[in-house]
């Protein structure tokens, strides 16, 4: 029942979104248990080809979003690889001094103005990840006329400031996603979300963005690759 399952979702046959028969059903119809049915399911689910909604049963997962972590690329770069429409939700767009770990990162005085840019990231309108931007207000403070629920940040610093990521230090986290960034990205508090800090340098070595974002875990597949000493 397992391999019949995996098949035709692999095949295409079930589709992402999809509900499948419940554990009753395929129970009767391999003439297997109720418990080994539910061990195949949760298998699939952990596998994630299957997602479970509360009170609504189990359904076909969307293809996750393959993220090679060894490149450097935007938001945007990562959904058009994928043939996604990439589009943002601007929570927060404004001046405010640097918080400690945001001008450290930076290397900025504590205090000094930075630009604040928090956005929803969505492709095809659903929400995958939540982004905290900190960029220095000089020389970015021009951004803060554009609209940036359309546009690359990447992008635009790029056309308007010639400025191009060229490196960046990224850390990354398991944890319970909490409550408010839940409801941005519709998934339940408390289930598990990857929690990001990236660093980014410009051509010259100079730090410009610093990140703080939550992706959701079952929306990207993340791939590096490793080499022997
Ligand atoms: C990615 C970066 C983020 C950057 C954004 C720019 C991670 C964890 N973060 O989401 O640091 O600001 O791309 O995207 O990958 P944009 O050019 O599409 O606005």
């Amino acid at each position: 029942m397992k391999s019949y399952l995996q098949d035709q979702i692999l095949q295409g046959l079930l589709k992402p979104g999809e509900r499948i028969p419940t554990e009753k059903e395929l129970g009767e119809r391999f003439k297997i248990s109720r418990t080994t049915v539910r061990q195949a399911i949760g298998d699939l689910i952990n596998e994630g080809l299957l997602v479970r909604v509360h009170g609504k049963g189990t359904f076909v997962a969307q293809p996750r979003i393959q993220q090679h972590l060894g490149l450097l690329t935007s938001f945007t770069q990562d959904m058009e690889a994928h043939q996604r429409t990439p589009s943002s939700q601007v929570l927060q767009f404004e001046v405010l001094p640097a918080p400690p770990p945001v001008a450290r990162a930076l290397q900025i005085k504590i205090g000094t103005a930075v630009i604040v840019l928090k956005r929803v990231r969505l492709a095809d309108g659903q929400p995958l990840a939540l982004e905290v931007a900190y960029l220095p207000e000089d020389p970015f403070r021009p951004l803060l006329d554009l609209d940036m629920s359309q546009r690359s940040l990447y992008a635009t610093l790029k056309t308007h400031f010639g400025v191009e990521p060229q490196r960046a230090l990224q850390q990354m986290e398991a944890v319970a996603c909490p409550a408010e960034e839940a409801r941005f990205l519709q998934v339940n508090k408390g289930s598990p979300i990857l929690h990001i800090f990236r660093t980014t340098f410009d051509q010259s070595g100079k730090p410009f963005e610093f990140v703080e974002s939550y992706y959701r875990s079952d929306r990207f597949f993340f791939t590096i690759e490793i080499w022997s000493r």
